[in-house]
């Protein structure tokens, strides 16, 4: 299978994507695509690539169907199934996402992924967190106020949900890490991680959590999510440096 991934790096879906194709051992070629400054809806990429017009896509060029058609994949829980049920390489594959082989597995995955994309994901504030960093300093407390504060009010409950889930066997015998009930990571934790991870990279602290806490660190601990996750740490920590205490690091989730 040949693969060309198109994404971003400061991309959540985009990183989550890159992640597990380096966990699989599959091979891939990159191209950036400068979804920031609308590259997502040229003609070149929005008719022949992705007709959703976001970033992550992925063409595998070996996977035709009947009729002779290449695989354009777009959004990214689908892209990682595909990959775990495509995977040639990986004997892993089926631990981050079983498919058909364990329906009742699958589904648990299934379900979290659904339910990152209507809360965790839709809460995601770190487009206004870049808009705070570029803009003049006389509209960084608005834009704190009025666009980052909701969002973090939002965001809230499902962290709390996510706190229950992963500290639901705290104090028992082999009590799973993760958050269906597995020794290894799927890839509803890995999406999960890669929105959360980026709030981290600025300087949010989710010491109310704990258990939020330690799963995040021990997902960014894999050295294949550090190494793809390098170019947002680089940019959390100048937004760090310049945010002005407008972020409210410790007092939002900590
Ligand atoms: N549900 C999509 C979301 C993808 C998405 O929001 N991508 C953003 C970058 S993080 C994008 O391409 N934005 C460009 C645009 O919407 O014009 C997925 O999971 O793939």
């Amino acid at each position: 299978m040949s693969i060309v991934l198109y994404g971003h790096r400061l991309s959540q879906p985009c990183r989550a994507v890159e992640i597990l194709l380096r966990e699989l051992d599959t091979p891939y070629t990159w191209q950036t695509i400068d979804f920031a400054n609308g590259e997502t809806q040229e003609p070149w990429y929005a008719e022949r690539i992705n007709t959703f017009e976001t970033v992550p896509a992925l063409v595998a060029t070996t996977a035709q169907d009947e009729a002779g058609h290449e695989l354009h994949l777009g959004e990214s829980h689908a892209i990682l199934r595909y990959l775990c049920r495509g995977a040639p390489r990986s004997a892993s594959a089926g631990t981050w996402y079983p498919g058909d082989h364990d329906p009742v597995r699958a589904a648990r995955i299934d379900q979290w992924l659904d339910w990152h994309h209507a809360n965790i994901r839709r809460h995601d504030m770190f487009h206004h967190i870049m808009n705070l960093h570029l803009t003049l300093p006389m509209l960084k407390r608005e834009i704190q106020a009025t666009l980052l504060k909701p969002l973090q009010d939002r965001l809230r409950p499902g962290l709390a949900r996510l706190e229950h889930q992963l500290g639901r066997n705290d104090g028992t015998d082999g009590a799973s890490p993760y958050l269906c009930d597995d020794d290894t990571p799927s890839i509803a934790d890995l999406a999960i991680a890669c929105e959360l991870h980026q709030l981290v990279a600025v300087g949010y602290r989710f010491d109310r959590f704990p258990a939020l806490r330690r799963w995040l660190e021990a997902l960014g601990a894999r050295p294949h999510f550090r190494d793809v996750s390098q170019a947002i740490s680089e940019q959390g920590r100048t937004i760090r440096a310049q945010d002005g205490n407008h972020l409210d690091l410790t007092g939002a989730f900590g």
